[in-house]
């Protein structure tokens, strides 16, 4: 049985359970609520990051080979009813050097994201830290060079698919709706990408996989906080004691 190593957070890790489930492929969870330690981890991968994959006698890590691996190795499962289906592959053939350098954006993105992210949960806020306000300044500019990529309101890069790079944009998007960093995808200008994480939403996969609201204390004890966490972004959602009282 295929083993993933994640942590419940990570965005790059999202986007390969996902992929994992649009495939119907199984796997073992080996899910850590927060980075486990350097030893720990350092068993799996020298990079000591999340997502580490192993697949037989492969053991596979970052996010990048993961999934050209998964959209390559294993065959395209029925779309869910009404729904495009998942891409035939990582990347288009005529179109390698373009879909290449979208995947390598989106990493840019996620690593800036998860930057900020880092950064103030230890105690530094991107307003008061120069590297991390220039990882907050250039999300901006990567938001609008990726809603410049994006096909229409009714496609993502890839017309008439769901590709692994609409998979992990919108999971990035989702850890900044998730998390109260500051940050923020959504502008006027930017309907295509505002209508590609609509449709990912409603997506099954992104459903069973859901992204969760977090800040540090946050520890969903009960299935009720997991389900309300679901729910929560940084724009609308109740608090939990409303939602819980409301149900
Ligand atoms: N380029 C890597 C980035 C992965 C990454 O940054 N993972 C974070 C979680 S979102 C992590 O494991 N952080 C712990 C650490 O850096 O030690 C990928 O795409 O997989």
């Amino acid at each position: 049985m295929r083993k993933l190593f994640f942590t419940t957070g990570s965005p790059f890790a999202r986007a390969v359970r996902i992929v994992l489930v649009e495939k119907g492929l199984d796997f073992e969870r080996e899910e850590t609520f927060t980075t486990p330690s350097v030893e720990e981890r350092a068993r799996i991968t020298p990079t000591l990051q999340v997502p580490a994959l192993i697949d037989g006698k492969l053991t596979l890590w970052d996010s990048a080979v993961i999934l050209d691996y998964l959209m390559s190795a294993y065959p395209v499962a029925a779309a869910p009813e009404g729904m495009q289906p998942l891409a035939a592959g990582y990347v288009r053939s005529g179109e390698e050097w373009h879909d290449k350098l979208v995947l390598a954006t989106l990493q840019t993105l996620g690593v800036s994201t998860t930057t900020v992210s880092q950064l103030q949960w230890s105690g530094i806020r991107h307003e008061e830290n120069s590297h991390a306000a220039r990882c907050a300044i250039r999300n901006q500019h990567l938001f609008d060079w990726f809603e410049a990529q994006l096909i229409g309101t009714a496609d993502g890069f890839v017309p008439g698919v769901v590709s692994a790079q609409d998979i992990l944009l919108a999971c990035i998007c989702q850890f900044i709706e998730t998390r109260p960093l500051r940050l923020s995808w959504r502008a006027p200008d930017r309907p295509k990408l505002a209508s590609l994480i609509a449709r990912m939403e409603q997506r099954p996969s992104f459903q069973e996989e859901a992204a969760l609201w977090w800040e540090p204390g946050v520890t969903y004890a009960t299935a009720a906080e997991v389900e309300w966490a679901k729910r929560k972004t940084i724009y609308s959602g109740p608090a939990f004691s409303e939602w819980v009282t409301a149900r």
